[in-house]
């Protein structure tokens, strides 16, 4: 190992923030190490662009098999890293499935981050080595004060979210406890094309996608009328950065400082594509139905081929509330206030909200375009029992 670039040591390597913090501290020069699950199939897609020949001379990127319920991987990982940056990302990170799993998110996510930290100590690398938590505005769920900021109470409201309690409180005992530098990111949504498909950006971009190209005719959402402080990922992983960078450890707020709901944010993800809905009903009722196209921005953004799907779609019905997709505990609204992270570290975003939808728009109908290429083709997804 190369050993006169700082060592960054990830968790959650292989999900969204993972992949983009990773590609960020290699251009910085840093040496990274990241902790994977395994799998019976492959997880590092990712990642993929990053991995290094093991036999390459030169080498800065290396990945451990690990897991967060595992405190003597974790402490061998970190003895043999000796890493000056932890970056805590691991995480069953989905708040509706929190509430199906509790009792493994509770481990993975709470005591997951604690035994982090004591591998840290018990390899006796408090001095040396900084720690960032993945800290999150579900933090905040039923919120107390409008905007949230860094002394905003919390009130969580999923299993996610009290882990995540519980992983922020243990970070800032560590701090005071033992003079580690430990911090907390309170970080609110992020998306990108990377986000998992199951979260409701990406479900939604993906959706749109795929309506606009035939392959789907419908998509079912929960909750229309919450809102998100939505960001980009690639500006949230710098501020993860940033914050290691400070002499003094301490939790800052991410975020936008704009909030807008499901619904716009669907709104905004057909109109990418020249699909002017209008929202009909109230709850459960509610559906979207297609008013209008303009088809100059369609052939634009979709392509010509698709003019005849587009048009049938006029009149029909293409979204619908399903009862599914709520929680039994909801966060109806976020809106942070990222003052202090302006001010101390020096974070702005670069991406706007109709930034995100249309990275992450062209990135879907690019892959749509694919799967839509393979079906006229006469494949399918290849059957092993065949
Ligand atoms: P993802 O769900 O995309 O990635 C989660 C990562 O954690 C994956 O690499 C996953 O591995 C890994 N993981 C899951 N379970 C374990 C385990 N038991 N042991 C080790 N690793 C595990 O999340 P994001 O990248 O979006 O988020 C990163 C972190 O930031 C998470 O902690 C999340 O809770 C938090 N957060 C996210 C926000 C967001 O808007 N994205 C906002 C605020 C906080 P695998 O690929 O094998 O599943
Ligand atoms: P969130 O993200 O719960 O905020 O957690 P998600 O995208 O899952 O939900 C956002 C809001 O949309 C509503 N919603 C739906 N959500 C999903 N997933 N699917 C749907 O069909 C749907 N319809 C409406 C939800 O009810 C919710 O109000 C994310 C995760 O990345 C966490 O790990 C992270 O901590 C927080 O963001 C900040």
């Amino acid at each position: 190992m190369n050993r006169n670039n700082k060592v960054a040591l990830i968790t959650g390597i292989t999900g969204q923030d993972g992949a983009y913090l990773a590609e960020y501290l290699l251009k910085l020069g840093y040496e990274v190490h990241g902790i994977k699950r395994r799998s019976s199939l492959f997880n590092t897609e990712r990642i993929d662009h990053l991995y290094q020949d093991p036999h390459e001379k030169g080498r800065r990127f290396f990945l451990h098999y690990g897991d967060l319920t595992d405190s003597m991987n974790l402490a061998s990982i970190i003895r043999e890293v000796q890493p000056d940056e932890v970056y805590n990302l691991g995480a069953m990170s989905h708040v509706k499935v929190s509430f199906e799993s509790p009792e493994y998110t509770a481990d993975v996510v709470g005591t997951g981050a604690l035994r982090l930290l004591e591998a840290i100590r018990m390899n006796g690398l408090e001095k040396k080595t900084r720690y960032y938590q993945a800290s999150t505005s579900e933090l905040f769920g039923l919120v107390q004060t409008v905007p949230q900021n860094e002394k905003t109470p919390f009130y969580p409201r999923s299993p996610y979210a009290c882990a995540k309690l519980y992983a922020y409180w243990i970070t800032v005992n560590y701090r005071e406890a033992y003079g580690m530098h430990c911090s907390n990111g309170i970080l609110f949504n992020h998306e990108s094309p990377l986000r998992g498909e199951t979260f409701v950006t990406r479900k939604i971009t993906r959706s749109v996608s795929r309506i606009a190209m035939g392959l789907q005719k419908r998509i079912y959402l929960g909750n229309l009328s919450a809102t998100r402080d939505w960001g980009h990922a690639k500006d949230y992983v710098r501020s993860m950065h940033m914050i290691l960078q400070q002499d003094r450890p301490d939790d800052y707020v991410v975020a936008t400082g704009v909030t807008t709901s499901v619904r716009d944010f669907a709104r905004m993800s057909f109109d990418f594509v020249g699909i002017n809905l209008s929202f009909e009903g109230e709850g459960l009722q509610e559906t979207a139905v297609v008013q209008s196209v303009d088809e100059a921005k369609f052939i634009k953004t979709v392509g010509e081929k698709y003019l005849p799907v587009v048009r049938s779609l006029i009149g029909q019905i293409v979204l619908s509330v399903d009862p599914a997709y709520f929680r039994p505990t909801e966060v109806q609204a976020l809106l942070g206030d990222p003052s202090k992270a302006k001010k101390v570290l020096g974070w702005t975003p670069e991406y706007s909200l109709s930034d995100i939808v249309e990275d992450m728009m062209k990135y879907d109908i690019k892959l749509m375009h694919k799967e839509a290429y393979l079906k006229e083709g006469g494949y399918t997804i290849l059957n092993y029992f065949e």
